[in-house]
């Protein structure tokens, strides 16, 4: 039994050496990345079991990611090959032109994942887990990933599994705002938890103030379990009825790329340890810190004694507050 299946695509990451515009980068770094995959890669981190639905082209990039992700201890058992299309990838600027900002260039159309359909999903494999965890950018890749997250988000709330859901809308990827406003608000009434950071909040409840998100989720799609993410202010939640809050942690920013992700694949396997919201969200938070500060979304997702040892020295062992 895993603790979380995933849907979505891995890329790989060319990540930036030197800070500035493309044009002018000569080194690039390679890295795996993606979201869903990092989720996978957090929660496995930190002691559970993860698992990954996806296809990736039958290529090197393709290789590289699959030995990665199962040497990081994630489930690959249902990772397709496709002999057709390619393995997904994407370029990452720094610093230019908005300092501590990184930019995306995708090079992602027609990829393997993007061919992602409701046939890659084995019902009892989701079924098994105790989490289900996809995000709107699957939803974006094609009509077919579209498809895939409605049924299997459909799938583990029919067979009780607990659907995660982070909103992550990447504009490059949809033909307009409406049309991944859209998409996400027709899939939020089969969520659970909800990850959404302000700017997404404005866009599905046009506002962010977290009291009238938190309302306004449960009021219009019966979610008790959302997830506010608000840049360096911090972060809050609502979790069944409890506001729970942490702080953001100031640490030098590299690529803040996989923040997100860090937050939410530490936050499910904190919950999932049995921890409460309370600590769940400043682990979430610490990991999130964590992840920028080195290019990669991945490198730097803490397992067990890091986060420990990085909230000791700001004065929030985990252990104490256990
Ligand atoms: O959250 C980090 C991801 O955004 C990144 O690794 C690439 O999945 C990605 C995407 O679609 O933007």
């Amino acid at each position: 039994m895993l603790d979380l299946v995933a849907l979505g695509e891995p890329l790989v990451q060319f990540n930036a050496v030197t800070e500035g515009p493309l044009r002018y980068v000569v080194y690039f770094e390679k890295h795996s990345a993606g979201s869903e995959a990092n989720v996978c890669v957090a929660v496995s981190k930190l002691g559970l079991r993860s698992g990954l639905i996806t296809r990736l082209g039958n290529d090197e990039f393709g290789f590289f990611i699959y030995e990665w992700l199962r040497g990081q201890g994630v489930d690959v058992s249902r990772i397709r090959f496709d002999p057709e299309r390619p393995t997904g990838i994407y370029f990452v600027q720094r610093s230019y032109p908005v300092p501590g900002v990184s930019t995306v260039l995708y090079y992602r159309r027609g990829s393997a994942a993007s061919a992602l359909s409701t046939s890659d999903l084995d019902e009892d494999y989701i079924a098994g887990s105790r989490i289900f965890h996809t995000t709107s950018i699957t939803m974006a890749i094609s009509d077919s990933a579209r498809e895939a997250v409605i049924k299997g988000i459909e799938i583990a709330r029919r067979r009780g599994v607990m659907v995660s859901f982070d909103v992550n809308i990447r504009k490059l990827l949809w033909p307009s705002i409406n049309d991944a406003v859209k998409a996400v608000e027709g899939v939020l009434s089969n969520v659970s938890v909800l990850f959404l950071d302000e700017n997404e909040a404005e866009l599905l409840f046009g506002t962010k103030d977290p009291q009238v998100v938190f309302k306004e989720a449960e009021a219009r799609f019966g979610i008790s379990r959302v997830i506010l993410k608000m840049g360096l202010k911090g972060s809050m939640a609502r979790w069944d009825g409890e506001t729970v809050s942490s702080r953001a942690f100031q640490v030098p920013v590299k690529d803040p790329i996989g923040a997100g992700d860090a937050y939410a694949g530490v936050f499910l396997a904190s919950i999932l340890k049995g921890l409460p919201p309370s600590r769940a969200i400043v682990r979430a938070s610490a990991a999130a810190a964590m992840v920028v500060m080195v290019r990669g979304d991945e490198e730097n997702l803490p397992r067990e004694q890091d986060l420990e040892v990085f909230l000791r020295n700001y004065g929030l062992s985990d252990v104490e507050l256990r």
